[in-house]
């Protein structure tokens, strides 16, 4: 709304030509979802305690997580609604992308609000089944994907990094490759989702990653400079990459160890979707794997765990799965596998940027 009401203001007054660029309203909208989330953040905490939205920790797991019985969850609400609120404030919102994300958000956000309200409010303890979750994660994503494949000039072929000859048209496959991207994407950034900050930590790093991708896939002459696909219109993005930043600290703030609030589903599902979604705009879906690597290995730990487990009747691989537990369970303490868990996704984020320049 700012950027819509002041930028027209330019010819009268130069000053408001600021507006105009994407990096000033990138820092703004990334300052101002961090506010709302920094000044808000005590009451929802409180209300969200006073509605006794406390977290059940299952006794199966490690018992130092016992004492964060009761903790509120459901903080990601205070994520979206600080986000959503920034973005209405700086992005153009006669941009495509802006609207898609928007959903991303909102509907990511709402399919995890009724989990954790299940779960939470109604105290059905499982939430929503894994399979009723999934069919509504992968619903909207197919969607999303088709309002990609509509979305003029959108281009469907894949880009594999460090091969720029191969680049394969998936035409009608990119509504389910994107699908699978976001989809994916949502829920390992939801088993990452267990220790304080351990998420929202990573989530920041990916931001900022996919905030500077963004950037150079929008500017003609820069993306022409890199040898990387030009989109028009992602620059956008890298102002929405802000905000999932700023919106991010805010939420870090209270998150960090010990933590007073858990993000939830609501944001958990939302974050890890609206990185995928990201992905898929900047046309850097498959750089996904090492910009959100922790995630991945993250997922993947849960995989191997469970099938070795299914194959060799109760076998183990790792102490526990995800494997943020494993650690825990090897006497490293919380703070430790947290931060050390950080270093690695900023490790590998500083990986991916690198590649800009090795093609
Ligand atoms: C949700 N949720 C946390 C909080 C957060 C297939 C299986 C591996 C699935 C996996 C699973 O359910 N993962 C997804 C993980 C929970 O946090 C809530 O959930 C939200 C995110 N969706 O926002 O609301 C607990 O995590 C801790 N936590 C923090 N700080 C935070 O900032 O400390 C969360 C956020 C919280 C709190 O303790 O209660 C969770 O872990 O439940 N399942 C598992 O992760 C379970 N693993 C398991 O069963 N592994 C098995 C294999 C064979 C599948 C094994 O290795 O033997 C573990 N989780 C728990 N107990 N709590 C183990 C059992």
């Amino acid at each position: 709304m700012l950027y819509h009401l002041l930028y027209p203001l330019h010819t009268t007054f130069t000053v408001f030509n600021v507006f105009r660029y994407i990096t000033f309203r990138t820092i703004y909208a990334s300052l101002t979802a961090f506010l709302i989330c920094f000044v808000l953040g005590p009451w929802v905490i409180r209300k969200l305690s006073r509605m006794q939205v406390g977290q059940y920790v299952r006794d199966t797991g490690p018992q130092s997580h016992f004492k964060k019985n009761g903790t509120p969850t459901m903080g990601g609400a205070l994520i979206i609604f600080s986000a959503v609120a920034s973005i209405f404030l700086w992005m153009d919102l006669t941009n495509l992308y802006v609207w898609i994300v928007l959903l991303v958000l909102v509907g990511y956000g709402a399919i995890g609000f009724y989990d954790d309200y299940l779960m939470q409010v109604k105290k059905r303890s499982k939430g929503l089944s894994a399979r009723d979750k999934l069919l509504m994660q992968t619903g909207l994503a197919l969607v999303i994907g088709l309002l990609f494949y509509l979305s003029p000039g959108f281009d469907t072929h894949l880009t594999i990094p460090f091969f720029k000859r191969i680049y394969p048209d998936l035409g009608l496959g990119y509504i389910l490759f994107a699908a699978l991207v976001i989809v994916g994407t949502s829920n390992a950034v939801n088993l990452t989702d267990g220790l304080d900050g351990l998420a929202i930590g990573p989530v920041i790093v990916a931001a900022v990653t996919y905030m500077i991708f963004a950037y150079v896939t929008g500017h003609i002459r820069i993306a022409e400079y890199l040898q990387i696909n030009f989109v028009p219109g992602s620059g956008e993005i890298s102002i929405f990459c802000g905000v999932l930043v700023g919106s991010g600290l805010g939420f870090l703030w209270f998150n960090a160890y010990p933590a007073q609030v858990f993000m939830g589903d609501v944001g958990s599902l939302a974050l890890g979707a609206a990185i995928g979604t990201v992905a898929v705009i900047t046309k850097q879906e498959i750089m996904l794997l090492l910009v959100g690597g922790l995630f991945v290995i993250e997922a993947l730990s849960v995989i191997f765990q469970v099938g070795f487990f299914k194959m060799t009747n109760g076998r183990r691989i790792f102490r526990m799965a995800p494997l943020h537990h494993h650690f825990e369970l090897k006497g490293w303490p919380e703070p430790k596998v947290i931060v050390r868990f950080w270093i690695i996704s900023i490790a590998l984020a500083l990986v991916s940027l690198s590649t800009l320049k090795l093609r």
